[in-house]
């Protein structure tokens, strides 16, 4: 054992309390009180992971049972038990978009109106490797080194810079470096406590100092994501168009709000709500509470709350078409925004850069045969099976910026390439962006050598060390394909241009004559007088023209004049067994939209992976509290994350609609089907169920959940 260290400790150096992304703040280790189970509350050094488990083994505290609240209803109610000593109530934030007046006169008077209360629990990223850090302080240098899971280095080290100036840390001191981290999933951005503690034990001790969570760690006390609690209302006129949209939500950040929005968006995008659907009215709020419950945030694979809003709406318009007795399908397609109304100013403010709705869904229901699976779904209902198709025509908002409304802690969000072409025509690409497993190291080469005709083998691509990286705000919200993949077309277009000017040196010709064809500029009129990209660069080191600056390099920052609007079409088809509760997935599949498409293989990894991020949270996942604050669980054994045994097969497909404002078109893709996926399976269980007078059940939907309904409409078959 080498040490203990405890909030007192930390107070010293102003270290106990730190600042969440969403400038709250939150415990780095208590001096006193805890706000939720499993808070971390010392820490211990040793120089051996058993010491450590000995010397946590040899800690006793003594807790006093204090009152909590847990549920953000009652959080919000005047006298409850207050969660933070230094807030005046437990309401953090209220945010609303939209026309409150307008919704509520249009809801009044619509022919049909239909509500639900809709809930998303607490969800939990689970990414194969947990979170972890080795922080190094070297004393002689007054140099820090933090190798840490992190899905935004840059922005770490800026934020480190920040809170420790005070003790003499300057910002060229530290590095930061984000190695192959096991997937991130939205669950590394945040800042814990464990790399403040390891970060600090190295400098009080001057050693290196490891972190790394064990599972049940990572489940207890790292950010969540979800935990929305929504009212909707959604109004149609007697033909069945769509009218008004009002949505209100209680949403349960925990002990400190932690989420990792840009600062403008408390509630993240989700304003997205209206969907694919052409609305002129609609209005949303949310407000925020503090539960004696681990940090809140957004951190699933969310595109900042977009998961929510696409529930909810999508939920919606399937009530709604069954309210209304008609095939969820033809009233979409009736309710769709038209391809020729793009770009789309939606009632809450976005403007959506392109979208085809319509022939996404014709594909997808093409592709499962869903006018076939309706006849057979009658003629099994009539047998008493259970039968179910779900659609959902999801709209995604990614990649943030705009710089002028998007920022984190004031940085603003843009993202960056730098590019350098070696003399023998070979090129190293760094980025501000970094991947978890997303595949940057073979997209980003690819961009390049579609511009530059270098191949793509020939590029390296290098993220994650803020000491060689080009300074950008990480990989998160599907950002990296709308801002660095943007920044890599424009910083290789730069190099191309200059390229041209040693070539017409080269050539004795004029910039102004050459052609630019693949992988070589030639002179207009004589194609076999060229010079390929390769003799070029070898040129720009060796042959330069007089007076122009040697090498072939460039660094863009990309600022994106909007954001992208991927959407898709997913239908799901379920039997449900009248014995069990037990819903079998029959068929899924999925067309999906992310504009012009970089590679197609990487495309359908996310997509597979994604859906089965959309299939355990509507399935299985989900994190429960007891009334006094007790986590369910904390173990895999209890925590239900899909293997490959449970998860169905998946049929994917997609459109091309390319993003006008986007230098290639391309739309971020990594969260849509996750986005997208979860209202898919609801609507078919619910489907399947509806004429039994079911019309709503909250994700996770378990065996058991399903057998109680099925029970209560008496319907299920007991032996
Ligand atoms: N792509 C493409 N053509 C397009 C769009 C994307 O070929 N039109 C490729 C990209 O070049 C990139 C990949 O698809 O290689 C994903 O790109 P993009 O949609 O821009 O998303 P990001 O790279 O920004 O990844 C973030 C996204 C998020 S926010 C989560 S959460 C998530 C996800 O990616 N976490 C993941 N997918 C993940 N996949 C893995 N393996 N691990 C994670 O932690
Ligand atoms: Cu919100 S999960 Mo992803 O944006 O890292």
């Amino acid at each position: 054992m080498i040490a203990f260290l405890t909030g007192k400790d930390l107070e010293k150096y102003g270290l106990s309390w730190m600042p969440t992304l969403m400038s709250d703040k939150q415990m780095v280790l208590p001096i006193d009180t805890v706000k939720y189970q499993a808070q971390e509350v010392v820490g211990v050094l040793a120089s051996s992971r058993y010491a450590a488990a000995d010397g946590v083994a040899a800690v006793e505290i003594d807790y006093e049972p204090l009152p909590v609240v847990v549920n953000p209803y009652k959080a919000l109610e005047a006298g409850s038990t207050k969660v933070r000593d230094d807030k005046d109530s437990n309401h953090i934030w209220h945010w609303e978009v939209g026309d409150r007046a307008a919704t509520d006169a249009v809801l009044k008077n619509s022919h049909t109106t239909v509500r639900e209360h809709i809930y998303i629990p607490r969800i939990h990223v689970a990414s194969m490797e947990t979170c972890g850090i080795v922080a190094k302080w070297d004393a002689i240098n007054k140099h820090l080194t933090l190798y840490m899971t992190t899905q935004a280095p840059h922005a770490i080290r800026t934020v480190v810079a920040l809170i420790t100036g005070h003790l003499g840390l300057s910002e060229e001191n530290i590095r930061v470096i984000s190695p192959d981290i096991g997937g991130g999933f939205g669950g590394k951005v945040p800042v814990y406590p464990g790399y403040v503690i390891a970060t600090a034990a190295s400098v009080v001790t001057g050693l290196p100092v490891k972190w790394i969570e064990d599972r049940s760690e990572n489940l207890q006390a790292d950010s969540f994501a979800r935990d929305y609690h929504m009212d909707c209302e959604l109004g149609a006129d007697k033909d069945g168009r769509i009218t008004a949209l009002r949505i209100k939500t209680v949403a349960d950040h925990g002990y400190t709000d932690a989420a990792a929005n840009p600062s403008k968006y408390p509630a993240g995008m989700f304003s997205i709500c209206t969907g694919s659907y052409d609305f002129q009215t609609a209005f949303t709020e949310a407000d925020a509470a503090y539960t004696n419950k681990p940090p809140g945030g957004v951190a699933y694979r969310c595109s900042f709350r977009v998961t929510e809003a696409s529930h909810a709406i999508e939920r919606m318009v399937d009530i709604m078409a069954h309210e209304r007795g008609e095939d969820p399908a033809d009233f979409r397609m009736r309710n769709f925004i038209k391809p020729e109304q793009f770009p789309y100013k939606s009632a809450l403010g976005w403007e959506y850069d392109s979208g085809n709705y319509h022939v996404a869904l014709t594909k997808a229901m093409d592709l499962i045969g869903y006018r076939e699976l309706r006849k057979e779904q009658l003629e099994k209902r009539q047998r008493g099976e259970l039968m179910g198709i779900g659609i959902s025509s999801f709209t995604e908002i990614v990649g943030a910026g705009p710089s002028k409304d998007f920022d984190i802690l004031g940085i603003k969000m843009f993202d960056s390439a730098e590019i350098r072409v070696h003399p023998t025509g070979k090129a190293i690409a760094r980025f501000g962006t970094k991947s978890q497993g997303q595949g940057h190291e073979t997209t980003y080469a690819q961009i390049i050598a579609e511009e530059l005709g270098i191949p793509a083998d020939h590029i390296k691509v290098e993220e994650g060390d803020t000491d060689t990286a080009p300074y950008g705000l990480g990989t998160y919200a599907s950002r990296s394909t709308p801002t660095a993949g943007a920044a890599a077309v424009m910083g290789a277009r730069k190099i191309r241009e200059k390229a041209r000017k040693i070539a017409a040196h080269l050539l004795e010709a004029a910039d102004d004559d050459l052609i630019w064809d693949t992988n070589k500029f030639y002179v207009k009129g004589s194609p076999d007088k060229s010079k390929t990209i390769q003799e070029i660069a070898f040129a720009a080191y060796t042959n330069h023209p007089q007076g122009m600056e040697a090498g072939l390099e460039s660094t863009f920052y990309y600022d994106p004049p909007n954001l992208t609007f991927p959407f898709g079409s997913y239908i799901c088809c379920v039997d449900i067994d009248r014995g069990t509760g037990q819903v079998s997935i029959r068929k899924f599949v999925a067309i999906d939209d992310c504009g012009t498409r970089i590679n197609p293989m990487i495309i359908e990894g996310q997509v597979h992976g994604g859906l089965t991020m959309a299939f355990a949270p509507a399935m299985m996942e989900q994190i429960q509290y007891d009334s006094d604050g007790n986590m369910y669980g904390g173990t895999f054994m209890d925590y239900m994350v899909p293997t490959a045994v449970e998860s169905p097969k998946w049929i994917t497909g997609g459109t091309v609609t390319p993003s006008p404002h986007h230098p290639i078109g391309a739309k971020g893709v990594g969260e849509s089907p996750n986005v997208g996926g979860p209202p898919a399976f609801a609507n078919a269980i619910v489907d399947a169920m509806w004429h039994l007078g079911v019309r709503h059940i909250d994700i996770p939907i378990t065996a058991d959940k399903v057998w109680m309904l099925l029970n209560k409409h008496g319907v299920a078959l007991a032996e």
